[in-house]
């Protein structure tokens, strides 16, 4: 019988067609693959936890992709997904990476060598991801390479098993259409004889495909859940005997009175606590840096080189500021902006130790990741601003996210300028002389804060039930200009004055809130806008954040049920 199997109804195709039956048989292929690669990762992740950060090839591609991607893109993630960006990215790359090794293992099922071929290809093209890190050193070649080993011993033995599970069903499949199995001898072939031989085959092999596959997938999952929390240990341990002990302050803030806040659920609260604070950076591995270690250097145009430990620094009368933090990639209506206690030393006290040079204008902040920002010199040496470099962040030393152990804090002045987090060096320069990250990604040299406001209160969509009055609230900035005004109007009515939050400081935003009276059911919207205290008023103009912050004025639907 030379014949292709035909499908015998009631026999072999329990209903299904042959293309459906070879794609159900591509499946354990598929998941070798994916388990091949998942081993890799995982392993190499654990094995990371023994090296620097830079080591782990998830970690190391995850930084490359940063560092590579089209300012479009990072500004994209950063406005759509904003604090979890980060999130995002692993999310794309597990996606991208699973699709890559199951095609891995669907071509291990035509030719294994091929397949083990990629697979090498594709660990050393993750090598040398690692090893072109910055940070990294040669021996931080090692997870890659033993989680490669790992990968690829899966992909054989997965990928055997795979197979065998597939001939055995064949062969059985063979055996029950009443045909020989091509790749069976000729005295076997047919006879009722060998049926249960061919079943018995197939449940062997089943059960060494499962067992393996269920041993694959342990292996991945704990290697990465294991690895993760080493390394969630580890950074707790390390911060832990590291910790900061904050002076208290020379100067402190003033206390924030009770009219700060509009007093609506839904408005966010007017100081930000730390876990809720945005966080936007390019770092996908959090520095760590301890403050014995840390020093900040001072030099280029200046009179006398500066540098500065932590220890003198702490010494210093230290100043506590409530200054209002805005990222210039928010859209209108986002919430890529937090509010804190800052607690600082004024930058243009130390920068007054170094002496800048006549022909400076620039100070280009540089982060211990090699992140850097340029802030005009005018700013940081401004009397009346506080910029800071600051230690402290709402009673706490900075959380590692934020900077630990120092940042800058700039009121006024988007962070891509100005708010350096783990910051150790500054030079003074020029703004003709030298570019910073972002600005050479076509980001404004310089970032003065826009007026903005947004509506917290309803929620977008919400259905307020009908009443005597209708509460609207939120937020507005204006950071060291500070908010003369804030407007709402319904639908398409007259703007309407609210009622502002006390003004606790022109460096930080102000809650607003205002009640509507006898509003009609059905959908509605609401428009806010903002005059600041030079009084400009918020544009209508819609416009992306590139090059320097979105405009637009903030626009909710509801509706009144
Ligand atoms: N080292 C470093 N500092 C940085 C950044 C960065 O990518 N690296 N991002 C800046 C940007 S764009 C913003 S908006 C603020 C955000 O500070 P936060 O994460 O503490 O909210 O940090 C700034 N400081
Ligand atoms: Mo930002």
């Amino acid at each position: 019988m030379t014949e292709t199997v035909h499908e015998t109804p009631g026999t072999a195709g329990r209903g299904s067609s042959r293309p459906a039956r070879r794609r159900r048989r591509l499946i354990p292929h598929l998941i070798a693959g994916v388990l091949a690669a998942a081993i890799f990762l995982g392993v190499a992740d654990l094995v990371s936890q023994l090296f620097g950060p830079a080591s782990s090839p998830l970690v190391s591609l995850g930084s490359t992709i940063i560092t590579l991607s089209p300012s479009w893109l990072q500004d994209f993630a950063i406005s759509y997904f904003g604090s979890n960006n980060k999130l995002v990215l692993y999310l794309s790359m597990g996606v991208v990476g699973m699709i890559l090794a199951a095609l891995i293992g669907a071509l291990a099922r035509r030719s294994l060598r091929l397949a083990v071929g990629l697979f090498s290809a594709v660990a050393v093209l993750l090598l040398i991801v690692v090893l072109l890190r910055p940070e990294s050193s040669p021996l931080d070649a090692l997870p890659t390479l033993v989680g490669a080993g790992l990968g690829i011993l899966s992909l054989l033995l997965l990928s055997g098993a795979a197979t065998g599970l597939t001939r055995a069903a064949e062969a059985a499949q063979a055996d029950r259409a009443g045909s020989a199995p091509l790749d069976r001898p000729a005295d076997t072939r047919g006879a009722a004889a060998t049926r249960p031989s061919t079943e018995d085959e197939r449940a062997h092999s089943r059960r060494r495909f499962l067992g393996l596959a269920a041993a694959g997938t342990a292996i991945a999952a704990g290697s990465i859940t294991f690895g993760r929390s080493v390394n969630a240990l580890g950074r707790e341990a390390g911060s832990a005997a590291a910790r900061l002990v904050l002076p208290s302050p020379a100067v402190r803030a003033a206390a924030i009175p009770a009219g700060a806040s509009v007093g609506v659920d839904g408005v966010p609260a007017f100081i930000t606590p730390n876990n809720d604070f945005y966080r936007i950076d390019t770092a996908l591995v959090v520095p760590e840096l301890a403050p014995q270690d840390w020093t900040l250097r001072i030099h280029g145009l200046v009179e006398e080189e500066v540098t500065i430990d932590m220890d003198e620094l702490l010494d210093l009368p230290l100043q506590e500021h409530h200054i209002t933090l805005a990222c210039v990639s928010n859209p209108v209506g986002g919430d890529l902006l937090g509010n804190a206690t800052w607690l600082g030393y004024p930058i243009r006290e130390l920068l007054a130790r170094a002496r800048p040079l006549s022909e400076a204008d620039m100070v280009l902040s540089r982060s211990i990741d090699g992140w850097t920002a340029s802030t005009p010199l005018e700013v940081l040496t401004d009397e009346d601003r506080a910029c800071l470099l600051a230690v402290g962040m709402n009673g706490e030393p900075l959380p590692a996210q934020h900077g630990y152990p120092a940042r800058m804090v700039v009121p006024g002045l988007y962070g891509y300028v100005s708010a350096t987090k783990w910051v150790t060096e500054l030079e003074v320069t020029r703004f003709d002389a030298e570019t910073a990250y972002w600005t050479d990604r076509g980001w404004d040299a310089e970032g003065p804060i826009l007026v903005a406001s947004r509506i917290d209160v309803p929620r977008p969509l919400a259905r307020v039930a009908s009443g005597e009055e209708l509460v609207v609230a939120g937020s507005a900035w204006a950071q060291h200009e500070g908010i003369e005004a804030v407007e709402v109007r319904l639908d398409d009515g007259d703007w309407e004055a609210v009622e502002l939050g006390d003004e606790v400081s022109i460096d930080t935003w102000r809650q607003w809130r205002h009640a509507f009276a006898d509003v009609d059911s059905g959908r509605h919207s609401v428009t806010v806008r903002a005059i600041n205290a030079a009084g400009e008023t918020q544009t209508d103009e819609r416009r992306d954040p590139i090059p320097n912050a979105a405009t637009g004025q903030h626009r909710i639907e509801f509706s009144v049920e």
